[in-house]
């Protein structure tokens, strides 16, 4: 998917305290989810990037989504590919919304199983699934959640949406010549 939202006029400042946490289970993971950074850095929206792996480094998810409200934190994103719990037990260590980034990585079936395993969460504990690989979407849906409370961010996401159009308009003008 491409985004191209516009740059913000406040752009991301990175000693400002992070409103979304931006994590993923691997290395692996990071070319897909380090998209979800580049939108929250062109819609100046504060964020923090960085590996939390729920079976490598259980203990660190635990005190990651156990601190992540009293840290500032807003909104989570969560990537991971195959059996993809890292988005649902962070869910279930946080009242944080959640948005699960499933990754097709390195199985056959091609990020079907990391889709399930966000979508199929039980009753009580959501996790706000986009499509595989899908991290812009995350990082808009992270932006409009902010916006609900921030007239800043609903203006930048309603000039993104214009510039959506537009990009339509454009072509469909080219496409009469
Ligand atoms: C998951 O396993 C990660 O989120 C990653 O998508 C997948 C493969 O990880 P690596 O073996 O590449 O580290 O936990």
């Amino acid at each position: 998917m491409t985004t191209n939202p516009p740059a913000s006029p406040a752009a991301h400042d990175a000693t400002a305290a992070p409103l979304v946490g931006i994590i993923m289970g691997s290395q692996s993971d990071l070319k897909i989810m380090s998209t979800a950074a580049e939108v929250l850095r062109q819609f100046g929206v504060a964020y923090e990037i960085t590996l939390v792996s729920p079976h490598r480094t259980p203990h660190r998810l635990v005190e990651y989504a156990e601190t992540a409200r009293k840290r500032g934190l807003r909104v989570i994103i969560a990537g991971g590919g195959g059996a993809a719990h890292l988005p649902g037990m962070v869910a279930a260590f946080t009242v944080l919304p959640v948005i699960g980034v499933p990754i097709n990585s390195v199985t056959s079936i091609h990020g079907l199983d990391s889709v399930l395993s966000m979508l199929q969460m039980p009753a009580g504990v959501p996790v706000a699934t986009v499509a595989i690989d899908g991290a812009a979407n995350a990082a808009v849906l992270a932006t409009q959640i902010l916006a609900l409370s921030n007239a800043r961010l609903a203006d930048v996401l309603e000039k993104y949406r214009t510039s959506l159009k537009d990009k339509v308009m454009r072509t469909i003008e080219e496409l009469r010549k």
